[in-house]
Parts: C-alpha cells; sequence; structure tokens
C-alpha cells in the first residue's frame, strides 16, 4: 500500500472501524473512503455491488458487522446471523466482483470451539461445538473466514482474516442491555460511584476468564499486516494474557475509585468459561500488543461519554 492507495473502511463509525480510520489517518493514509448507513446499506447488495463498481478501493476493511455482548447476542440471534451473514457476503463477493486484490475481514475469538486447549490457536477452528450464547454470531463469522479463504483458493484473491479477542476503547457501547462486559463495569461503577452505591452488581458468577485488547492496538496489528502485505491463513490478535471477570471488576472499580461490594447476578449466564488466544501466529511475524489493561481501562474511562 502506499499513501495514496484507496482505502475502504466499513464499520467507520463503531470501536473497531473508527480506531482503524485513526491508524490509518496516523500512518500518513490520505484517501481513506467511508460511508454512512444512510449513504450506503451493506444489508443492500446491488448496492453494494454498485459502490464497489464506482469507488474501485485499493484495499477494504470490512470491520462493519452486528455485534453486542452477551445478552445481545443470545436475545437477537436471528439479527446476529443474518446480519452478518449478508453484510460480509456483500462486501466479499462485491470486492470480488470489482476486481479488489486486497481485503482484511475482521471476526472474533468467539469462532473457536467453547471447550477448546486454551491458549486457542488458529487451527482448533471448527474442531467442536460453539459456546451457545453466541452460536448464531460465531457461525457468521466462520462463513466469513471460509469466504476469505474460498475466494483466495478459486480466485487467487488476497483476502485475510483476522480474529480479535474481546476488545475495548473509545467508541464502545455503553448501554447495558447490548454491551460487553467491560463498559458496562465502567458504567456501572461510575454510576455506583456518583450515587454513592455499597454494591454493583455483576452478571454470572465471575469465574469466567477473558482477554480484553485495547482497539488501538488491534488497529495498529490491522495496519502492521497490511503494510507487509500480509496473505497468509486467519491470524488470532490478543494481548496472550487474561483476566477473571471478578478480577476485571475489581480492577475498574478501582479505575474508577468505586470502593463498594461486588455482587454477583448468577441469573445471567457466564458464557464461554474461557478464550484465551495463542498469539504466537502475530508474534512471529514481528507484532504485539502494547497497552497495559489498567492504563487501556483508564483510557475507556476518560474516553467514555459519561466521563466529566
Ligand atoms: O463481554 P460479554 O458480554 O461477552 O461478557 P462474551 C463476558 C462475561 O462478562 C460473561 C460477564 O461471563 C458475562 O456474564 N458480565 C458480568 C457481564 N457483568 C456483565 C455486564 O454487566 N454486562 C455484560 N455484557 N457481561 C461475547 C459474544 O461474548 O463477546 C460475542 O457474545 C463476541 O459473540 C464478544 O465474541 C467479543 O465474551 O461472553
Amino acid at each position: 500500500m502506499n499513501p495514496d492507495s484507496k482505502i475502504f473502511v466499513t464499520g467507520h463509525r463503531g470501536m473497531v472501524g473508527s480506531a482503524i480510520v485513526r491508524r490509518l489517518q496516523a500512518g500518513g493514509y490520505s484517501n481513506i473512503v467511508t460511508r454512512t448507513r444512510t449513504e450506503l446499506d451493506l444489508l443492500d447488495q446491488s448496492a453494494v455491488h454498485t459502490f464497489f463498481r464506482d469507488e474501485k478501493p485499493d484495499y477494504v476493511f470490512v470491520a462493519a458487522a452486528k455485534v453486542g455482548g452477551i445478552q445481545a447476542n443470545n436475545t437477537f440471534r436471528a439479527d446476529f446471523l443474518y446480519q452478518n451473514l449478508l453484510i460480509e457476503a456483500n462486501l466479499i463477493h462485491g470486492a470480488h466482483l470489482a476486481d479488489v486484490d486486497r481485503l482484511m475481514f475482521l471476526g472474533s475469538s468467539c469462532i473457536y470451539p467453547r471447550d477448546c486447549n486454551q491458549p486457542i490457536k488458529e487451527e482448533y477452528l471448527l474442531t467442536g461445538s460453539l459456546e451457545p450464547t453466541n452460536e448464531p454470531y460465531a457461525i457468521a463469522k466462520i462463513a466469513g473466514v471460509k469466504l476469505t479463504e474460498s475466494y483466495n483458493r478459486q480466485y487467487g484473491r488476497k483476502y485475510v482474516s483476522v480474529m480479535p479477542t474481546n476488545l475495548y476503547g473509545p467508541n464502545d457501547n455503553y448501554d447495558l442491555a447490548s454491551s460487553h462486559v467491560l463498559p458496562a463495569l465502567l458504567r456501572k461503577a461510575h454510576e455506583a460511584h456518583t450515587r454513592g452505591d455499597q454494591e454493583m452488581v455483576v452478571w454470572g458468577s465471575g469465574a469466567p476468564r477473558r482477554e480484553f485488547l485495547h482497539v488501538d492496538d488491534l488497529a495498529d496489528g490491522c495496519v502492521f499486516l497490511l503494510e507487509r502485505d500480509y496473505d497468509g491463513p486467519l491470524l488470532n490478535v490478543g494481548t496472550g494474557a487474561d483476566v477473571t471477570i471478578g478480577e476485571l471488576a475489581e480492577i475498574v472499580m478501582d479505575v474508577v475509585g468505586f470502593r463498594g461490594r461486588i455482587v454477583y447476578d448468577r441469573s445471567k449466564p457466564d458464557g464461554t468459561p474461557r478464550k484465551l488466544l495463542d498469539v504466537s501466529r502475530l508474534a512471529a511475524l514481528g507484532w504485539r500488543a502494547r497497552t497495559p489493561l489498567r492504563a487501556g481501562i483508564r483510557a475507556a474511562y476518560e474516553a467514555a461519554p459519561f466521563f466529566e
């Protein structure tokens, strides 16, 4: 890629897409193309194909997706499956039809079997059953991985799939019903602290382990791969370390300055017990995450819409 290559970033208003745009701008890329949902509906096949035919970007980031935390995934199962299948199929096939040779598809660590060995190597894909709370989303993301692999095999494209672990950072979703755990705990701790509460509710048992990657690190890893013309197999992106949800809650409370008690709401699902990614494939290429968890959480807190 050169600095004036035309790079189409989908989902640029979301947490991942906006981080990729920031990182590209910082790297001197000046020809970044974005479209809002009103300008281009990614569920509309013919609109997406026309867009590609007219714009002919050099590179596409598939960062647009319907995403959410455990409860949203478990509740809006049809929407997560249908919309993600359509978005990725329209973008990947549309890019191919317009002869766009380079593309990066972003998935999620929930594509791997629920009970696979830890840390999770890329080759564990499709070796076991998925976590039920996010099976529809995971199936859609697995289809995306298979689309990139298949267009490469059949048509010689250089489409890459990247699987980030749980992400957090600026432009995260702080709606408690649909968010992921980290933004939810930041908001709950902030509100509890502001109200002077004695306790804060954390869903599930607190025992599941999760790995958290700052979205700016993910964006940096993506641009690192773009700049090295990486066109190899599926790659995990993570930090290589995880914490329990209970430990995460303690760190968040500490960052916010809330000194109350944690109450576990065991009527809410735990989800997968652990999903720590093996990041050695990406590390061997020379990239690693840089943001320490506590510092990243502090930065996310200060960027949160309710921070004053
Ligand atoms: O982040 P999260 O919603 O998604 O939840 P997953 C992670 C863990 O945190 C679960 C617990 O064990 C939750 O029960 N948790 C505790 C909370 N308190 C809260 C809370 O207030 N809100 C939320 N949301 N969780 C999603 C998948 O899985 O992660 C997606 O559903 C995707 O497919 C995404 O892979 C990255 O890590 O369980």
